[in-house]
């Protein structure tokens, strides 16, 4: 078997033991890798029921086929676990020298289960792991225990990291690497913290096995060729993501107060033409090409690392308005370890509450400093950072029925940085994506905006299903960037071809399609375990959109309306082989090969 190594590394860090387990061929061809992989694991390894922070969860780093390989943009891995924000099946993605490592140490993935009672972390060398103590590490920031990794090992290892939000076990502390990648957005790095496990560092120098190097080289060339010769490639690598905040604003999905509004009169002070002109430098994953990390010096004058999500929702959904500043709290929650969109989401739903009197705190829209102490405290618990790190989902059901209504969330996740009064088929996309609200699995309001914005149409819903099955099946599993394809245009053909020539197993589209329809029923099938009385209304976005329209911008009055979003959702579930409460039909189970969940879903629902 090429493309895969074929086996994965256990490690228990309550028996201290690591073992090597083998999996089989029709594993790989069933779910490709990375978060394919990742889901069927967490569905074998994780008991029903399981606390997401007890020992009894597992945390998987997963590659793909195609991860840390000379193609285009391949420097990508997955984070997964049961995620302590929702409770639902979590994960994330991650541009790291850790995926290039792990695929030249032996292993197509890390899972981790158990909990150390002291500080310690992983190293993983060519088919070898270790795990050792991390006493002198735990308490430093990101920034501080990546160097003193790097002192210790040298330069040339991958690393996964916590800091002290992960630590502390904030419900959205995320996995960063590099001073500036982070990954895991439900949760993944509290996962690590509940393990006491501050870090996994992987060095690896053996060949990945790769069926068929020459056309692999072939298509490579060809493939990183047709990216610099893109139209857009200029722009791109000067803006990067950072250019979407314009676009938002322009098209009325700019996130704002809140996600009250669609614009904001202050977006030039956070925008990608304000960003070029700070920038310092770029950075970007492994392989890539395009490299879009671009670096400015914050308001004391360290570098930050800044993408459209972070600015978004640290910036016009708090109205921060000063780039500088922004990447400043950017920055520290990179420090952290804490998600920026949830950061930008919590601290928003807070100075809402705060307004309407549902809270005692004061706090002001846009005031640098509380926002600044708030970012800290959230990391540590301290104070009113303790509610804030339990997430918006949390804080609400304290505060009422008002409270509900405006917070920001789909399944307990925090809601990326897309407006949606204005465009049904990105709230179906937030509705229906595998971890809750979040965009990677389909970006669909680009196509929304550009076509029939308005419209509840069918062609939406079938664009959304094709979407998801690339972006969240494909390139989740693969795994590598789906940036050449989203941003440059690089022909989706490649990626079959590509898969082809490292694994030696032929793969069309079709096979890619159904191992996605695979994927996706395996995740459904592990939150409806995951929650009791389970129903479609899981899978609506937020009361705001549908009740309170936006008073400004050219949409004024807009809201989404419910009876149309419900049909939507009714065709989503027919597309997917689901029953009307979003269930997998049995024959939908039984065809993907799914039918080991059919006794476990059994006892659970009505399983049609
Ligand atoms: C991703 C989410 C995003 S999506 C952003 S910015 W984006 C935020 N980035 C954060 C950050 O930074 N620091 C921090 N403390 N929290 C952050 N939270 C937010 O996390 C990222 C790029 C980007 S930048 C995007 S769109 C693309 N995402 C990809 C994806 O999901 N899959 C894939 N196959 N390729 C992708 N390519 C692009 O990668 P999550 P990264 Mg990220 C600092 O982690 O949990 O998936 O959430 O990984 O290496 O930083 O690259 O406008
Ligand atoms: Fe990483 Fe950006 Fe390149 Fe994608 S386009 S691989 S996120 S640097």
């Amino acid at each position: 078997m090429k493309g895969w190594w074929g086996k994965i590394l256990h490690v228990d860090l309550t028996s201290r033991k690591t073992r090597e387990i083998n999996l089989d061929a029709k594993m790989y061809v069933e779910y490709i890798g990375g978060r394919g992989l990742a889901a069927r694991l967490l569905w074998d390894m994780v008991p029903q029921g399981t606390d997401p922070l007890s020992p009894y969860n597992a945390l998987v780093f997963a590659n793909g086929p195609l991860s840390g390989l000379p193609l285009p943009s391949s420097g990508k891995m997955q984070v997964a676990c049961k995620s302590p924000l929702t409770n639902g099946y979590g994960d994330g993605n991650l541009g790291s020298m850790a995926s290039f490592h792990l695929k030249r140490a032996g292993y197509d993935a890390v899972v981790v289960t158990g909990a150390s009672k002291n500080p310690v972390y992983i190293y993983v060398e060519n088919n070898k792991a270790e795990i050792l103590s991390a006493e002198d590490l735990w308490g430093m920031n990101t920034f501080e225990a990546e160097d003193a990794i790097v002192k210790r090992h040298g330069k040339n290892i991958g690393v996964l990291l916590i800091g002290p939000a992960g630590e502390n076990m904030v419900r959205y502390a995320t996995i960063v690497s590099q001073k500036g990648r982070s990954g895991g957005r439900p949760g993944v790095g509290a996962v690590m913290g509940s393990k006491k496990l501050k870090a996994l560092v992987i060095k690896g120098s053996m060949e990945p096995p790769v069926a068929n190097p020459e056309e692999l080289r072939r298509l490579s060339e060809e493939a990183y060729k047709s990216i610099t010769q893109s139209d857009n490639y200029d722009f791109w690598v000067r803006q990067g993501t950072m250019s979407t905040i314009v676009w938002s604003n322009q098209n009325s999905v700019l996130p704002t107060m809140n996600f009250r509004e669609g614009v904001w009169e202050l977006y030039e002070t956070i925008s990608g033409d304000l960003m070029e002109k700070l920038k310092v430098e770029r950075r970007g994953c492994p392989y890539c090409n395009m490299q879009c990390g671009n670096v400015v010096n914050d308001e004391i004058g360290e570098k930050s690392e800044l993408d459209y999500e972070n600015v978004a929702m640290l910036g016009s959904n708090i109205l921060l308005s000063d780039l500088k500043r922004v990447a400043e709290i950017n920055k520290l929650a990179d420090m952290m370890g804490v998600d920026t969109i949830s950061l930008g989401s919590t601290i928003g739903f807070a100075m809402e509450a705060s307004e309407k009197g549902l809270i005692r705190e004061r706090i002001e829209w846009g005031d640098y400093r509380t926002i600044r102490e708030l970012t800290i405290d959230i990391s540590y618990r301290r104070g009113l950072g303790a509610f804030l790190a339990e997430g918006v989902m949390r804080m609400s059901r304290g505060l009422g029925k008002e409270a509900v209504e405006f917070a920001m969330h789909v399944k307990g996740l925090e809601i990326s940085a897309y407006n949606c009064h204005t465009a049904p088929g990105m709230a179906l996309a937030y509705g229906t994506s595998s971890i809750g609200a979040h965009h990677k699995d389909a970006w669909i309001i680009s196509y929304e905006v550009r076509t029939d914005r308005f419209s509840y149409s069918s062609e939406k819903v079938e664009r959304l299903v094709f979407l998801q099955n690339i972006r969240g099946g494909m390139f989740e599993s693969l795994t590598t960037c789906r940036l050449p394809w989203v941003e440059v245009g690089l022909n989706l053909e490649y990626y079959p071809k590509l898969l082809t020539a490292v694994t030696g197993i032929s793969w069309s589209f079709d096979d890619i399609h159904t191992a996605a329809q695979r994927i996706y029923s395996l995740i459904r099938a592990f939150w409806i375990r995951e929650h009791a009385g389970w129903d479609r209304m899981m899978d609506y976005p937020p009361a705001r959109w549908f009740k309170h329209p936006l008073t400004k911008g050219p949409f004024a009055g807009a809201k989404l309306d419910i009876v149309k979003y419900d049909e939507m959702l009714s065709q989503y579930y027919k597309l997917r082989g689901w029953d009307e409460n979003g269930i997998p039909l049995r024959s939908t189970l039984e065809k993907l090969n799914l039918s080991f969940t059919i006794p476990v879903l059994e006892n659970l629902v009505e399983l049609k």
